[in-house]
């Protein structure tokens, strides 16, 4: 995803209603007053106080803020940069963590998914800080982020055209290429069209989703086997899936992506930018107990 995006993963799973916000400042009273579930933060006290702890101060408690981190330091942290997607062989439509995930010099483990499970192993350190190496401020950054960008489903595309990086396209009447209007060009035309260019509008009509016709499959979203922490085979699964049933569909190189394409496909970003807010808010509740 684009800054939008992961803003708005990183925002939904640090949720905090104004409701909730008075909950904290009146403790039972309004809580008792405003039980409803869509009230209620998304992270527990001990995942959000752990949150608030590990974001530098200049972040002002705000985890969206950074969210995209992780992206201004591909340069930095070279080697960070194979693992914010992963490549699955052509048409094949699946994925399987011993086949695909490595980095193009064919080193495994070097993905999306083996960066999901390294950073949630070193945050399971938290409790025990006198004996963590561990830079766990980074390591909530690039968690945070790398499940956003694993519910992208051209994330987890074709190897050739590298998740859609090759393939060129004309969005409206401007160039782009088919992983740039997933990235960021949708989520921009939808923020102009729709919320007066503003992403938080985006945000809560997507909030307003999970907690009406969403409702019944969050449960489901935010479970994962037993004694698992995080689930990215899950999502990566799903996302090629996506990618193949709905991303890919309908388009070759030069194709023209206009209305008919960003509407029919605009309810499946919301879709996944909800189960990626939803899934991380989960995961860091596994994590921090
Ligand atoms: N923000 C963002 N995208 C927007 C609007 C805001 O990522 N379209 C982020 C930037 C800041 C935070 O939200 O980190 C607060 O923004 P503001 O100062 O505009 O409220
Ligand atoms: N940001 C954004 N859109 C905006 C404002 C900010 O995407 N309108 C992003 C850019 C930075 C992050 O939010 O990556 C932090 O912004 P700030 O420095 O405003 O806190
Ligand atoms: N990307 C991808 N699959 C690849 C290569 C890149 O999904 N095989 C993603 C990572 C970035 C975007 O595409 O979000 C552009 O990558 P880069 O900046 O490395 O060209
Ligand atoms: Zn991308
Ligand atoms: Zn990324």
């Amino acid at each position: 995803w684009g800054t939008d995006g992961h803003f708005t993963v990183c925002r939904i799973a640090q949720y905090e209603s104004n409701f909730a916000v008075l909950n904290v400042l009146t403790k039972n009273a309004v809580r008792f007053w405003f039980s409803d579930s869509h009230l209620q933060p998304r992270l527990s006290d001990a995942a959000s106080a752990a949150v608030k702890k590990l974001l530098p101060k200049s972040a002002g408690d705000d985890l969206a803020s950074l969210c995209s981190w992780a992206d201004h330091v591909k340069f930095r942290y070279h080697w960070s940069s194979a693992l914010h997607f992963i490549d699955t062989p052509d048409s094949l439509c699946t994925y399987q963590y011993d086949r695909d995930c490595k980095d193009d010099t064919g080193e495994k483990g070097r993905c999306l998914e083996g960066a999901i499970r390294n950073y949630t192993d070193q945050l399971l350190s938290y409790a025990k800080p006198s004996q963590t190496e561990y830079n766990l401020t980074e390591a909530l950054l690039f968690l945070s982020h790398f499940i956003g960008d694993v519910h992208q489903p051209l994330h987890v595309g074709f190897t050739s055209d590298k998740g859609g990086n090759t393939i060129d396209v004309h969005w409206y009447r401007r160039k782009s290429v088919l992983h740039h209007v997933w990235d960021t060009n949708m989520i921009e035309t939808a923020e102009e069209r729709f919320y007066n260019e503003d992403v938080e509008g985006m945000i809560d009509a997507i909030q307003q989703n999970i907690t009406s016709s969403w409702s019944d499959k969050v449960t489901e979203w935010e479970t994962c086997g037993r004694n698992e922490t995080t689930c990215p085979d899950i999502y990566a699964t799903e996302g090629i899936k996506a990618a193949c049933t709905i991303a890919y569909k309908g388009v070759t190189e030069d194709s023209t992506l206009d209305d008919d394409y960003f509407l029919s496909r605009l309810p499946e970003i919301y879709l996944r930018l909800a189960q990626g807010g939803v899934r991380l808010a989960a995961t860091l509740n596994r994590i921090f107990g």
